[in-house]
């Protein structure tokens, strides 16, 4: 096992990591932006480094930064947490060249993933099920674009191979519309991404967002973890996941994770990642995969007992997965609320200094957060401040506990989303569960 782990990440996704290390007997680093300094979590750790200035760009994004801290302080391994350069391949590709361990998936398949194109080609040889689309990227030639549409069937959308994540997308409901959403999306494409590369699917309206965990090792063990519905979102920014995916029978979920490991496999991946699907009419379509540990891991963890943060250390030192697939039970039901620093109404970041911080706690409660009374929320960073997370035997005793966690917490100093997270719980259409991606942007627009 490794004796150090530098941490390349900040706040709660920070802390988890240094709690998982610690629980390994593994010394931490964590570097750090000059906004910073004075985090607990930062202090909390075996040692720390400066290695810039607030920027993401000039801090958690410098590469030459963070590998040289990791040379300093005698690292073995480094991890990335979410965000920032936990997808990026050449970074993984430089912390392995110099000589450390990357807590992460080997370099090529980051970048099989990081193409959307390469990566549903990918997945459609292993029999994951995916979005009818074009087969790989569209061509320049016009009327074979108009072809494609036709076969699919209108209304189409126009995704970037370099996108991702909501990012250089654009549906288009006529053949008269099609010629100029490709080229807006194309330049779009190349600007943002440096790829013109576009492919069309089937626009699906009315799906929900349900992904896939899994777990892999180096040699050829791979598992699944169950499934998380991801559905309750505002502008591709998740608010509630949960786990199991509300009215989805366990066999099918079966079926396709087990497609899921069988992918890993073939593609030799190592690791946690996320297989993320759209799921309409009982079907699951494949659209993106997630080489990292997600923000809303810990519901998995609740529902299955397995520490992924743990097991992704483990998978990096080379250990074999220490469960089988009929070791993975699914017992009782976890949601997560993302507790976020911003205006109720507009939603725009409301940084500055918590004056009274009071999380929840009893029976099914975990919050997993790196703030505290008088801590300043920089204004550099995403406005996630911790994540409230609730279990239950069923979806409704989750739901009750949440409900009685959200009345306890009090949040002074900043604004906060706290009272969207007690009005949802109470909300009938998710009580219901199984909501579209739509949902939650329908109820605001409603609001007004
Ligand atoms: C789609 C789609 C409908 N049909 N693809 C948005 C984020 C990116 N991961 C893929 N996205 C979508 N792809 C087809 N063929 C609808 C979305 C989408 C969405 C997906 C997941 C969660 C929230 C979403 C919000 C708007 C659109």
């Amino acid at each position: 096992m490794f004796e150090k782990i530098l941490i390349a990440n900040r706040g709660e996704i920070a802390l988890r990591i240094q709690r998982a290390c610690r629980e390994l007997g593994i010394r931490t680093v964590v570097v750090h932006s000059q906004a910073d300094t004075e985090a607990k979590y930062v202090r909390l750790a075996d040692e720390s480094v400066c290695i810039g200035p607030p920027s993401s760009r000039d801090s958690y994004l410098n590469i030459p930064a963070i590998i040289s801290a990791a040379e300093v302080t005698d690292t073995s391994a480094i991890h990335p947490g979410y965000g920032f350069l936990s997808e990026n391949a050449d970074f993984a590709e430089r912390v392995e060249r110099s000589g450390f361990v990357f807590i992460g998936p080997r370099p090529e398949n980051i970048r099989l993933m990081g193409d959307k194109v390469s990566a549903k080609d990918a997945m459609r040889t292993a029999k994951v099920p995916v979005v009818p689309g074009s087969d790989g990227a569209l061509p320049d030639d016009p009327q074979e674009i108009i072809r494609i549409a036709r076969a699919i069937g209108y209304p189409v959308i126009i995704k970037a191979a370099g996108g991702g994540g909501g990012r250089g997308m654009r549906v288009v409901h006529s053949e008269a519309a099609l010629i100029n959403a490709v080229s807006m999306t194309r330049s779009e494409a190349e600007a943002a991404f440096g790829n013109p590369s576009v492919y069309m699917e089937k626009f699906l309206q009315n799906p929900r967002h349900v992904e896939i965990q899994v777990l892999a090792d180096e040699h050829g063990g791979a598992i699944h973890l169950g499934e998380r519905d991801c559905s309750m979102q505002r502008r591709h920014q998740k608010v509630i996941e949960e786990a199991p995916a509300p009215g989805i029978a366990r066999k099918l979920i079966d079926r396709i994770g087990d497609r899921c490991a069988d992918a890993c496999r073939r593609i030799g991946y190592r690791g946690a990642g996320t297989f993320e699907f759209l799921f309409e009419n009982g079907e699951f379509y494949f659209i993106e995969m997630n080489t990292r540990v997600q923000v809303e891991h810990p519901v998995t963890e609740l529902v299955t007992g397995v520490d992924i943060v743990q097991e992704q250390i483990r998978i990096a030192a080379g250990q074999k997965l220490r469960m089988r697939q009929r070791d993975v039970q699914i017992r009782g039901h976890a949601i997560e609320c993302r507790i976020n620093a911003e205006d109720p109404f507009k939603f725009t970041p409301s940084p500055g200094r918590i004056t009274a911080w009071h999380p929840p706690g009893g029976p099914g409660i975990r919050v997993d957060s790196h703030v505290y009374s008088g801590y300043q929320v920089p204004p550099y960073y995403d406005s996630m401040i911790g994540k409230v997370i609730s279990y239950g035997e069923h979806r409704q005793q989750a739901i009750e506990r949440m409900k009685v966690a959200l009345s306890e917490m009090a949040v002074e100093g900043i604004q906060t989303n706290l009272d969207l997270h007690r009005h949802l719980m109470a909300d009938p259409g998710f009580a219901t569960g199984g909501t579209s991606i739509h949902y939650l942007e329908e109820m605001l627009a409603q609001r007004g």
